[in-house]
């Protein structure tokens, strides 16, 4: 297995999270799996949020072991490598097609995660390709994430569960709480709830498209990385977009984590501490159906759950009233035991990279 030579094709569609897997997984096939590995990514600028040492003018370059090709039409795509991971069926280049053929290269595609039943029956599917002629030899195998055996596993480091951090220096005893979502979520409803909350709040605010709705409760005409707001009980901290190793840290140290689409949900499952997951809106409310897939998995040995679907449906849906918010709170103790032994349970399975690497190598 070392030294066999991997390229993942990552297309940055919207947000951080196509990059956020790509970028994880990368480090960790080079790092624990001694995999040479290139990535190719088809937006510099917007993985430079990521991957802060990548120079955005360079087509080519190395970063933290990993090999990154600038993907565009220009590119040489002469030399395909044993394993392709396509993620999340960005499709890949035509001209390279044909040096896959030649390479008889493996060829994964790697699918979004979803708690969804279904997941375990397409898992690890063959879908024999028709390129170029009608009999090239490759097969396009898709890989399904997912929180069961049968499934292709989550992505999990091998540190992942080291809970030790400091990121967040606070001396006081306020709840912390991290804040990622879409802008769509209720975010003034919960400042507003946690306003008037009985004891002192924190909240940590990396930077990203919510900022001007925390403007806007707070009646600021500019808002930027080193912003501090306060009103009653409640303090608000904006802070820089964190490297991933400092994000992850951020939700370590705080009580409640908000997180969205797939990498940081998935974080926010391993720091162990309670969290609320605002799923990637998709059409067809084929969102609600994957939170309501994750909920009855992730909760299904939680008696008192009701109030966990009520603050996920809510937060989704774009409000958050205030007693939905005071019911969770209370129920938080609970929450935070359950979430804990959950997390734990789960990583007992094998995780994602390490599963890949077996399943392509047994192809
Ligand atoms: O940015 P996202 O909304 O990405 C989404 C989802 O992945 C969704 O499933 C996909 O369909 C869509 O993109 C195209 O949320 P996600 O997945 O949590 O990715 C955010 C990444 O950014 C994750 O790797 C964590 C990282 N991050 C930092 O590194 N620093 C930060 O300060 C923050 C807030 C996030």
């Amino acid at each position: 297995m070392i030294n066999q030579r991997w390229d993942i094709f990552c297309k940055i569609v919207d947000n951080f999270g196509d990059i956020g897997v790509c970028w994880r997984l990368a480090r960790q096939l080079r790092v624990e799996h001694g995999l040479d590995v290139r990535l190719w990514i088809d937006d510099l600028s917007a993985a430079q949020a990521i991957i802060p040492s990548l120079d955005t003018e360079k087509n080519l370059q190395i970063c933290d072991e990993i090999n990154i090709t600038k993907w565009d039409e220009n590119a040489a795509f002469s030399q395909a490598r044993d394993v392709v991971i396509e993620a999340f069926a960005c499709g890949l280049p035509p001209r390279y097609l044909v040096a896959m053929v030649r390479q008889q290269s493996k060829w994964v595609n790697l699918e979004y995660l979803s708690a969804e039943d279904w997941v375990a029956d397409f898992h690890a599917k063959p879908s024999p390709q028709s390129y170029l002629n009608s009999a090239n030899g490759l097969t396009r195998y898709f890989y399904f994430p997912g929180f069961t055996e049968a499934t292709g596993g989550l992505i999990r480091e091998r540190n992942t569960l080291d809970r030790h951090s400091d990121f967040v220096r606070n001396d006081h005893d306020d709840l912390k709480i991290s804040l990622f979502c879409y802008p769509n979520a209720p975010i003034k409803d919960l400042l507003f709830a946690l306003q008037t909350n009985i004891h002192r709040v924190s909240v940590y605010v990396p930077e990203s498209n919510i900022l001007p709705q925390i403007a806007d409760f707070f009646d600021a005409e500019t808002i930027d990385a080193g912003d501090y707001f306060s009103r009653d009980n409640l303090q608000v901290h904006i802070l820089p977009f964190l490297s991933q190793v400092d994000y992850d840290q951020l939700l370590r140290d705080c009580d409640i984590n908000f997180v969205r689409g797939e990498d940081s949900w998935l974080r926010a499952i391993w720091v162990g501490k309670p969290f609320i997951w605002q799923p990637y809106v998709q059409d067809e409310g084929a969102h609600i159906k994957k939170l309501e897939a994750f909920l009855d998995l992730f909760y299904a040995h939680l008696s008192e759950k009701k109030v966990l679907y009520e603050a996920h449906g809510y937060w989704s849906a774009g409000q958050l009233p205030n007693n939905i918010w005071n019911a969770y709170l209370q129920q938080w103790p609970t929450i935070k035991t359950y979430t804990l032994q959950r997390s734990e349970h789960l990583a007992q399975q094998a995780d994602l990279a390490a599963k890949l690497v077996i399943f392509c190598n047994k192809l």
